[in-house]
């Protein structure tokens, strides 16, 4: 069984991993959730060989106790000990831009459109500007595709998980080696217009507050990285935005050139989630607890 990240590159490494070892079962761990909890555990236990993909999960080792695990990842991680193969080429201070570029290489596969749609998922427009872009000029020009037609494609994949969908993830590894069947599915292409629908209004409430941009705002989707973005690349101005969602409030900070990380601190000092780098942070707070911790932030930034 294969278990994979619910984005874009999980999907395509399962996809290649799956075709190359004959496997047609795969899992992913709830939507949000970089460890498997109790129920998730239970329901891979029948499974003897687990494959874990393009996920630094916090208790791999789990596992192990009762299948036989490999990990293919390219995060930040420390090598699992218990496990049969750990491929991961950071644990020899490589950097790689995706999982999909990892199992390529390890298995000695051809390239095709999945490992493409890694990289270009993980790292985005500024996969040109790495040193693996040779690859992904390579494959457009041996296919004739546009790198428009590569980002659409990931923009649909992730889509999925954005509408906090699980199932059509699991069911996404499935159309995955078809970068036709992916551009023209019908249910990909819905998501994406409900998606960018609400990102539009959502954009368009956001306020102007002294240096900065505010937005609250309430969703159940997985949109607030793609709101803030639009917000500060938009607007050029730093975006700060709150989502209260029903069982949980989200921050987003982005700003366009100043340093914003000082918060990342700020949020673990408080016990809070958060994550990020020089000039993006994310943060996760328990229910009710977002709002006043925003107006702080809001009241130091403007
Ligand atoms: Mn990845």
């Amino acid at each position: 069984m294969i278990l994979h990240h619910w984005d874009t590159d999980g999907i395509c490494s399962a996809s290649l991993l799956m075709e190359r070892f004959g496997k047609d079962k795969n899992f992913t761990p709830k939507i949000g959730n970089y460890i498997l909890d109790e129920e998730d555990l239970n329901a891979i236990r029948k499974y003897d060989s687990i494959t874990v993909v393009d996920m630094n999960l916090g208790n791999a080792s789990d596992i192990c106790g009762f299948a036989e695990l490999t990990i293919y990842d390219h995060h930040i991680a420390k090598k699992v000990d218990c496990a049969k193969a750990h491929i991961n080429p950071y644990l020899n201070g490589e950097t790689y831009p995706s999982a999909t570029l990892v199992v390529q290489e390890n298995l000695g596969l051809p390239l095709d459109h999945r490992v493409i749609l890694g990289m270009v998922g993980d790292v985005g427009k500024k996969i040109m500007e790495r040193p693996q872009s040779h690859i992904v000029e390579k494959y457009l020009k041996d296919s004739g595709r546009s790198f428009e037609d590569i980002e659409r494609a990931v923009l649909l994949l992730d889509s999925s998980y954005k509408m906090f969908n699980r199932k059509e993830v699991l069911e996404n590894v499935f159309i995955a080696d078809d970068l036709d069947a992916i551009l023209n599915s019908d249910r990909l292409n819905r998501n994406e217009e409900v998606l960018e629908k609400e990102i539009e209004e959502m954009v368009s409430r956001a306020e102007d507050v002294g240096k900065i941009t505010v937005l609250k705002m309430r969703t159940e989707h997985h949109i607030i990285s793609a709101v803030a973005r639009k917000i500060a690349w938009g607007m050029g101005k730093t975006a700060l935005v709150l989502n209260e969602k029903s069982d949980r409030d989200e921050i987003y900070l982005r700003s366009p050139d100043m340093d914003v990380s000082r918060f990342i601190d700020m949020a673990k000092s408080r016990g809070y989630n958060a994550g990020g780098k020089r000039e993006v942070v994310g943060m996760v707070l328990p229910k009710g607890e977002g709002e006043t911790f925003f107006n702080e932030i809001m009241e130091e930034l403007r």
